[in-house]
């Protein structure tokens, strides 16, 4: 009897300090997959991680305006998503502090409020993870955990002034219809200020690009939130929750933090002893074509193109540089699709010697304010600096 409790006790002790060394340590970043899946109403995309389901856009559909449905990101946090739905009976709940609480239905949303249509980018907090030096845990993003479209819906605004939104109101929550297979798991849920939910750009979206939008990206309702990180992007909306007091949330106070000065920059060494929820999206500019293991012919025209995007500030200007950033020229920029959406630029090339080159590219806002060389944060968000791409030419 002695010795059985002995045996027990030597096992717990052993168990709870593998347990708590398994905490401590960091896990080591997932390689980046080079699988192609399809997923149900979605074409070939690069798989991240199968549960939850995390899908990431091929680099080549970048080449268009609007990302076609079927190759827009996945990104879920809980296992448990919606496979189904009874749309006649789904409900969109908004309560709390209201004179008049709603339980809308799809039909009522449709038909009973105006509809309006903004073109926004939909983007990862942690899109270009995989890229940041020392590597950090997360899901590894290329550039594909992002997308541009058109949503339809309904302006959050006539839907709070609709149920009445009380004067003491503070923050509004949103929560969708996703769980975790353990009920411990904090439900995937985000907040908004007040002001900020009544600004008449943050949409209850039921179409993306003209139609219903996909079950994987967040059918039936997603909420559109123009310029600011995707995490705030709730799919399978159901649940709005007008609040009194400051909202307070795992998803919000510990999850998706970056440091207080507004940098997105910290060093391993001396990480920022102040954080805040991420917001707005950073300045960036991105390659799209040729790719690094495209090879490009010597003495013959090539465009080489991309995309830059913010948080709504507006690209003034995109500039490549091919000597180390010592002198930049300037890309064409795409006419505007939308103050929230993406810009597309071009450039006209013509190699004139074979050899690897190195080509840079730095996108400058509105404001004067250019990406800068180097940024690096412990959970990899937000990047925007200036990118390179690797060459060669035959
Ligand atoms: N309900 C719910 N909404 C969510 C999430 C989630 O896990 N659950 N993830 C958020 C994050 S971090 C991202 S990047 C986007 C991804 O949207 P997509 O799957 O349509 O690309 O959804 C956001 N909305
Ligand atoms: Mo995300």
């Amino acid at each position: 009897m002695k010795k059985n409790l002995f045996w027990y006790l030597v096992f717990c002790i052993s168990a709870a300090a593998f347990v708590s060394c398994g905490n401590k340590q960091e896990p080591p970043p997932a390689a980046v997959k080079d699988e192609l899946v399809r997923y149900p109403e979605k074409k070939d995309m690069y798989l991240l991680t199968d549960r939850p389901p995390q899908l990431e856009t091929p680099l080549k559909i970048f080449k268009e305006d609007f990302t076609p449905n079927e190759y827009f990101f996945v990104r879920w946090h809980m296992s448990q998503i919606l496979t189904k739905i009874d749309i006649d009976s789904f409900r969109l709940y908004i309560s709390g502090a209201v004179g008049k609480p709603l339980a809308i239905s799809m039909a009522d949303l449709k038909n009973k409020y105006p509809a309006d249509t903004i073109a926004a980018l939909c983007i990862c907090a942690g899109n270009s993870r995989s890229t940041f030096t020392p590597r950090v845990p997360g899901s590894q993003w290329r550039s594909g955990g992002m997308g541009n479209a058109v949503w339809k819906g309904v302006k959050l605004k006539y839907l709070l002034e609709a149920a009445g939104i009380k004067k003491n109101a503070i923050d509004i929550s949103f929560c969708g219809m996703d769980r975790a297979p353990l009920p411990e798991t904090p439900v995937f849920t985000k907040s908004l200020s007040v002001s900020h939910a009544m600004d008449g750009d943050v949409l209850v979206a039921y179409e993306m690009n003209g139609q219903p939008i996909p079950m994987l990206n967040g059918y039936p309702l997603k909420l559109v939130v123009p310029g600011w990180y995707a995490t705030y992007w709730i799919g399978a909306l159901n649940d709005i929750r007008v609040l009194a007091d400051t909202f307070h949330g795992f998803w919000m106070d510990k999850a998706y933090q970056v440091p207080a000065d507004g940098s997105f920059n910290e060093s391993k060494d001396s990480l920022a002893k102040k954080t805040v929820p991420i917001t707005k999206i950073n300045l960036h500019s991105i390659f799209v074509s040729p790719e690094p293991t495209d090879v490009v012919p010597v003495s013959k025209p090539c465009i080489v193109e991309g995309l830059a995007f913010d948080d709504g500030t507006g690209i003034k200007k995109v500039e490549l540089s091919f000597d180390e950033g010592k002198t930049w020229t300037e890309a064409r920029l795409n006419p505007v699709l939308g103050k929230y959406a993406w810009r597309r630029w071009k450039f006209d090339w013509t190699p004139t010697k074979k050899g690897a080159y190195k080509i840079q590219v730095k996108a400058t806002d509105i404001n004067g304010r250019s990406e800068v060389n180097t940024q690096w944060n412990r959970s990899g968000y937000a990047r925007g600096f200036i990118e390179h791409l690797d060459l060669n030419v035959n």
